[in-house]
């Protein structure tokens, strides 16, 4: 499997701390660090666990039937705001206990829930499982390289890092899988031109477009500014 070397990154690495989670105190809140909504289809589960775990003593377990773009199973931050020029990088750790080939499957986004169908920006792992972002409803998607492309890896903890520059005409996307960058990139990042902001954060099964069910145990959210 053909592995890229680490690249420098090209946006700076934000540092302002503005939402974290661990899973380990009462996770949904509408304190400052809690999650205050989530989306659970039916036949989806959300639990919190010390099954399996990145950081601490517990973490969140996620069970996602496959449903098209439709089957999602996810906690969310609302109330954040993510506008124009404002880079934003969020962190957190991932599991997915299963075998590879689990893709098309999306794992976080940053939406803007004032507009019909929360247009935003997503993380997801495509058909080979390799991660790629996508600006929702616009055709827009930042893909890595065929012949170099890195399988997020199943049965194992892989810590994800995702900077973006958001930007409606001249954005910008890093990734870094275990801390080798695997997109660094051009991508439009914001819906339209104007007062676009991206308030709601959601990690877990944003969407399962794949095909089966995935278990899949999430820890250690943090998202800066
Ligand atoms: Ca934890």
């Amino acid at each position: 499997m053909p592995v890229p070397s680490p690249l420098a990154l090209t946006l700076p690495t934000p540092t302002n701390l503005v939402f974290s989670n661990g899973f380990e105190g009462q996770v949904l809140s509408p304190g400052p660090t809690g999650w205050n909504d989530y989306h659970l289809d039916p036949g989806n589960r959300l639990v919190v666990t010390a099954y399996r775990v990145r950081e601490g003593t517990r973490a969140l377990g996620v069970y996602c039937l496959p449903g098209g773009g439709a089957s999602k199973a996810e906690v969310q931050r609302t109330g954040l705001h993510v506008g124009q020029g404002q880079v934003t990088r969020l962190e957190w750790s991932l599991y997915v206990d299963g075998d590879p080939g689990f893709g098309p499957f999306f794992l976080a986004d940053l939406e803007d829930t004032s507009y019909s169908l929360s247009p935003g920006v997503r993380v997801f792992a495509q058909t080979d499982d390799s991660l790629a972002v996508e600006l929702k409803g616009y055709g827009a998607r930042l893909e890595q390289p065929y012949g170099s492309r890195v399988p997020l890896p199943t049965r194992q903890w892989v810590d994800l890092a995702w900077t973006f520059l958001p930007d409606a005409s001249a954005g910008w996307v890093t990734l870094e899988q275990n801390g080798v960058v695997v997109l660094d990139g051009a991508l439009r990042t914001l819906p339209s031109v104007g007062d676009q902001v991206l308030d709601r954060l959601g990690v877990g099964c944003t969407a399962n477009s794949g095909p089966r069910a995935v278990t899949m145990f999430v820890d250690r959210v943090q998202l800066f500014q």
